[in-house]
């Protein structure tokens, strides 16, 4: 009933804003500032996104959606079990369930005993997760759907599918906000979820000419500025804040060569002074000081198949679109 929601809402309220007390402890407080990128995407944050990812600037959804096009059977090859992490609508994978659905009605699936292919999708957001995952189950009806409610940077296992034939994805270029030591600890649980002849595809944006790489962080229209300052409504509509104003900051995109990474910051346009009085601890920025808010890594593909090989994954393949702005890398359990 209603009461039931409301306390089921309240629950998650304060476990949202337990969590964004742990952000801040951890990175808050630092020099520079900073707050990690999970913190974009509430319902507000989602849609931005999602318009980011049609803008002329922002080049990465498009050219990993040409990838996936062109090379969807050599993707999928003989999975069974297709996982995604971090699905969200489910949009990108569906040229891969396309060629996973294709096998359905065959000789296979018909005979006795032998069950339909399965799609995993992993996310973090349990409204969007079930509603994907709905659409994608009356879209495919000879396909099993089994969505898997998680922190992909914290999953525990054991996945779904049969150990072998199962193809985990993550998509999209999401593996450049973590640091290096973020991935090392990232590639060993996609490691310890695997089984020897399961396969990883994992997308990521490469190096390319910065002026390009700045404009699609920070484009024209002033949506992606947009969705960076959300991040302040985010904060303080999580957690009691006194001091926060979204209108004492501006974002901005830097290419930092050194670490080969976009950051987007956003930076005290005068001198601020932010509170949490749950934290019991205040801030203070002078004006130019900035807050991280992002880091993007963009990659040499060498870099991914090396660190993949340290974590026992085999034999990569890497692909690009035509124009290789993007790439995406295939290895073996
Ligand atoms: C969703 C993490 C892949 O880093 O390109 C887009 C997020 N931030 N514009 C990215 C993002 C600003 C995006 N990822």
């Amino acid at each position: 009933g209603q009461a039931a929601a409301e306390v089921a809402e309240q629950a998650a309220g304060r476990e949202a804003a337990a969590a964004l007390e742990a952000d801040l402890l951890a990175g808050f407080f630092d020099d520079p500032p900073t707050v990690p990128p999970r913190w974009f995407y509430d319902e507000k944050g989602s849609r931005l996104f999602d318009q980011i990812t049609r803008l002329d600037e922002y080049y990465p959804t498009r050219a990993e959606a040409e990838i996936l096009r062109t090379r969807a059977r050599e993707i999928v090859a003989d999975a069974h079990t297709l996982v995604e992490l971090g699905a969200g609508t489910c949009e990108k994978a569906r040229v891969l369930l396309d060629v996973l659905a294709s096998r359905t009605g065959g000789a296979e699936s018909s005979s006795a005993g032998t069950t339909a292919p399965l799609f995993v999708p992993v996310d973090i957001s349990t409204e969007m997760l079930a509603e994907s995952a709905r659409a994608v189950n009356d879209e495919y009806p000879g396909l099993r759907v089994e969505p898997v409610e998680g922190d992909l940077t914290a999953l525990d296992g054991p996945l779904p599918g049969e150990p072998g034939r199962r193809l985990l994805l993550f998509l999209g270029g999401t593996v450049g906000n973590f640091t290096e030591t973020q991935r090392a600890h990232f590639f060993a649980m996609i490691r310890r979820l695997l089984a020897p002849g399961d396969r990883f595809a994992l997308g990521f944006d490469l190096i390319k000419n910065p002026d390009r790489l700045v404009a699609a962080y920070d484009d024209a229209r002033g949506i992606t500025a947009e969705f960076n300052l959300n991040m302040l409504d985010v904060i303080t509509a999580t957690l009691t804040t006194e001091g926060l104003d979204r209108r004492d900051f501006r974002h901005q995109s830097v290419w930092n060569a050194p670490e080969s990474r976009i950051e987007m910051w956003l930076r005290a346009v005068r001198d601020v002074r932010i509170s949490f009085p749950t934290l019991g601890l205040t801030r203070t920025l002078q004006a130019g000081q900035g807050i991280r808010t992002e880091i993007a890594r963009k990659f040499q593909p060498d870099v991914l198949a090396t660190e993949l090989a340290g974590h026992g994954f085999t034999r990569p393949t890497v692909w690009t679109d035509a124009a290789e702005d993007f790439g995406m890398v295939l290895v073996v359990v």
